[in-house]
């Protein structure tokens, strides 16, 4: 049988049991502009468009994406080739996949080749959203000060050249102005990134940019531009080449570059849109007048629970979030982070059982089918824990609460940072933009025990502070001398004051 390509064309002629867009793709108009196409937008905000389109045939809030990096070019190339069509492969814990071809993205631009169409395309009348997943490290702001870093160079570019931006800054500065000039209502700035406030956070580095830019533009921005916060949820692991020959096999389907992710999905809103939104709700999407504490909770125990898997799991060599959560001294490390440490710093969460929401996420990290790699979780950890986790550990440090198993993280992260390999000696595959920085100051460790903790935009004052720091020195300790992350992590959970 020979093997179908994916492509507008070709999806009369699949597999009757794969389903497949119902609406007309053609007919679509781009309400929302989405930067940042990778898998999670992916797996999350395009498949409830999808849905919208499929249930309501609401044809007006179809999705353009945009790439502004050259690591873009390879979805740009697949969507070429594709239609922007993919398949979303959900895998159930019971070993069944749920896969359906999905055709909310009907047209994409690589910026870096053509950065005119990217904004005019933000600036088109029919725009109304512009939603971002740029990553945690993408807002380019000092975790320590808060402040939006213009020693960037590609912030300084943008600002000597604002009609040839490279900045989702420049970007958005550049579609708004156009807008502003056209007297065209703003777009809706919609983050949909794994930070506290991610709206307030937009909000706050684009004024920054703009201000230098334009002063007068800043103030229009200010005004007109809403920038709701949000909590986005779906794991959805790297693609994994099993994902791709299961299609193959089972569909006779030959996608680029499908889509695998877990069947749970979450997606809170503050209601507060600048030129209209798509009717969500309809589809399980919750509005909220603050997502304060959905963020907060999700941000401190999935996100922080991950990373606290992750880490010591890439040390011991355990390749996946669900084979930590099957070694019982990993699973019960995690869950004593969440109730001793995360928790007491959460409160209470009006309307949220918070054990139940625990549970959930034991269960979620444990499902064996979706084979979530620690790698994806250990990248860009620098950008991830001074929002994830270090909160915790200060929080805790204010209120006298226990801070062993969150500097245990740390510690762990500075043996993984300099050596580069496991502890059976077997490479690390670390993906972090400041992988080198954060080699070089973990390398010193045996002349200077804190010398990590110099990085002070990510550890912040952390090395100013009596308690951690004999923490930090006791579990770092611990791991080079003993060279086994579980034995430690099991006196921590079982709470010995000796190691
Ligand atoms: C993960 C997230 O990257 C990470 O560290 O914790 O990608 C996580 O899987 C998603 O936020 C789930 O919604």
């Amino acid at each position: 049988m020979i093997t179908i390509t994916l492509s507008q064309q070709s999806l009369p002629s699949l597999d009757s049991n794969l389903s497949i867009p119902t609406y007309d793709r053609n007919a679509i108009k781009h309400g929302i502009i989405h930067i940042g196409v990778g898998g999670f937008h992916r797996s999350h905000q395009a498949y409830y468009i999808h849905q919208l389109l499929s249930k309501y045939k609401d044809l007006d809030w179809g999705v353009c994406g945009i790439g502004l990096r050259e690591s873009d070019r390879k979805i740009s190339n697949v969507f070429t080739e594709q239609d922007c069509l993919y398949t979303l492969i959900i895998q159930h814990p019971n070993g069944v996949d749920d896969c359906e071809v999905i055709g909310s993205i009907t047209d994409y631009v690589l910026a870096t080749d053509a950065p005119q169409d990217a904004i005019n395309k933000m600036a088109h009348p029919d725009t109304k959203i512009v939603s971002l997943t740029i990553t945690e490290g993408g807002y380019n702001f000092s975790s320590s000060t808060g402040k939006f870093d213009f020693d960037n160079p590609d912030v300084q570019h943008d600002l000597q050249n604002p009609a040839q931006p490279k900045t989702v800054f420049g970007y958005l500065t550049a579609s708004l102005r156009k807008r502003r000039e056209q007297d065209l209502a703003a777009f809706t700035i919609l983050s949909c990134d794994n930070i506290q406030h991610n709206g307030n956070v937009a909000k706050q580095m684009l004024l920054s940019f703009a201000k230098k830019q334009d002063k007068d533009l800043a103030d229009w921005i200010a005004q007109k531009v809403c920038f709701p916060n949000t909590m986005v949820d779906r794991i959805t692991p790297v693609t994994s080449e099993p994902a791709m020959k299961l299609l193959e096999e089972n569909y006779n389907l030959q996608d680029e570059w499908p889509v695998v992710c877990e069947p749970y999905i979450q997606w809170v809103i503050e209601d507060n849109f600048s030129n209209g939104r798509p009717p969500l709700e309809k589809l399980g999407v919750q509005f909220v007048p603050d997502v304060t504490p959905y963020e907060k909770m999700k941000i401190r125990l999935l996100n922080a629970g991950h990373s606290v898997l992750a880490i010591p799991g890439a040390l011991h060599g355990h390749p996946t979030i669900n084979a930590c959560m099957e070694d019982e001294v990993f699973s019960t490390f995690m869950r004593q982070f969440m109730d001793q440490e995360a928790t007491p710093v959460l409160g209470t969460i009006e309307g949220m059982n918070l054990t139940d929401y625990k549970n959930s996420l034991e269960e979620r990290f444990s499902n064996p089918n979706i084979k979530d790699s620690v790698s994806r979780i250990c990248s860009e950890t620098s950008a991830k824990l001074p929002k994830f986790l270090i909160p915790t550990i200060i929080e805790n440090l204010e209120s006298g609460g226990s801070i062993k198993y969150g500097t245990f993280i740390l510690a762990a992260w500075c043996y993984y940072s300099a050596k580069g390999v496991d502890f059976n000696n077997e490479p690390l595959e670390i993906i972090d933009a400041r992988k080198a920085e954060l080699h070089k100051a973990a390398e010193q460790y045996q002349e200077d025990k804190l010398s990590f903790l110099n990085i002070s935009d990510v550890f912040g004052e952390l090395k100013s502070n009596e308690r951690f720091v004999a923490e930090y020195t006791r579990l770092t300790h611990a791991i080079y001398t003993s060279m086994d992350v579980r034995s430690i992590m099991s006196s921590i959970s079982a709470d010995k004051g000796t190691l």
